[in-house]
């Protein structure tokens, strides 16, 4: 069976993703820091398919490149990397921020996405044609809103890394692919809030949000698209969220 590594597989899309994956009888790799959610994943998806769960901080290089390095051989044939795990934080104005925040989603967004991606890859090169790498990015790396700052940049850093990484790796198989969601309703906005059930719930109340499973469906099915195709950038938005007019300053 093919294998899958999700990571940020404890919530949200990565959640959503390992039980689509399951669906379909591939064996899978999920990490995340909180234990016990992944050992509830594994109680929930281990009976269906081969699951190994490993408690990690993607931002923890050295914990990252252990891990993957420890894999046991039967998880060694990775077809798919699914580097998910990531947070926005501090919503308030650029002005308004605690510089520790955006020390985090760096950290996270970049750095621990970059951590995953390099101790990975001999493992996706070794597999080869139809391997893939599906990163999650979003429409905040490509469209600024106000509150966006580091959040957006450290997408558009995960849309760039994307390309760049798939002209590296051109002539051994692996894919690489910038999914890029818009409004999606997860535990993102209560991280992003610290905690703020109310405005999360507000957020999403009275429209129509894309929901985890939605997502789970478009890195499904990249994922198993036929080995000659790749997709480089893949956005989603709910069909009730489009773009707005640029904000002018007057007197
Ligand atoms: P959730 O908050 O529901 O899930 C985020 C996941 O990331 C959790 O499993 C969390 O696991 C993991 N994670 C966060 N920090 C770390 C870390 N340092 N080390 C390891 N795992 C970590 O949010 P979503 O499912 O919505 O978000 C998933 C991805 O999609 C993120 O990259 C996000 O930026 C992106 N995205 C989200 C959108 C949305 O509107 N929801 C839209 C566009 C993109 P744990 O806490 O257990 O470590
Ligand atoms: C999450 C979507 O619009 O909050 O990446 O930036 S948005």
């Amino acid at each position: 069976m093919p294998i899958a590594m999700i990571t940020g597989a404890t919530s949200g899309f990565g959640r959503a993703s390992a039980r689509r994956f399951t669906a379909a009888g591939w064996s899978l790799i999920l990490t995340g820091r909180r234990t016990e959610r992944l050992e509830a994943l594994k109680q929930e998806l281990g009976k269906q398919v081969d699951v190994l769960i490993i408690t990690l901080d993607v931002r923890d290089a050295e914990a990252v490149t252990d891990a993957i390095a420890s894999l046991p051989s039967d998880f060694r044939p990775l077809k798919c990397l699914v580097n998910n795990a990531g947070l926005a934080l501090a919503p308030e104005p650029a002005q308004k921020v605690n510089l520790k925040d955006w020390h985090t989603m760096i950290d996270t967004n970049v750095t621990g996405l970059v951590n995953v991606t390099h101790a990975a890859l001999p493992l996706l090169i070794d597999t080869g044609v139809g391997a893939s790498i599906i990163n999650l990015g979003s429409v905040a790396g490509h469209w600024p809103y106000p509150g966006g700052h580091v959040y957006g940049a450290t997408k558009a850093f995960v849309e760039q890394f994307s390309y760049n990484l798939r002209c590296d790796l051109q002539g051994t198989g692996v894919r690489v692919t910038d999914v890029a969601p818009g409004l999606a309703e997860t535990e993102f906005t209560l991280v992003r809030t610290k905690g703020d059930q109310a405005a999360s719930d507000k957020l999403y109340r009275g429209t129509t949000p894309l929901q985890a499973e939605d997502i789970a469906e478009q890195i499904f099915y990249i994922a198993t698209l036929p080995d000659h195709i790749n997709i480089n950038r893949l956005e989603i938005m709910p069909t009730r969220q489009t773009w707005s007019a640029f904000n002018i300053d007057r007197d």
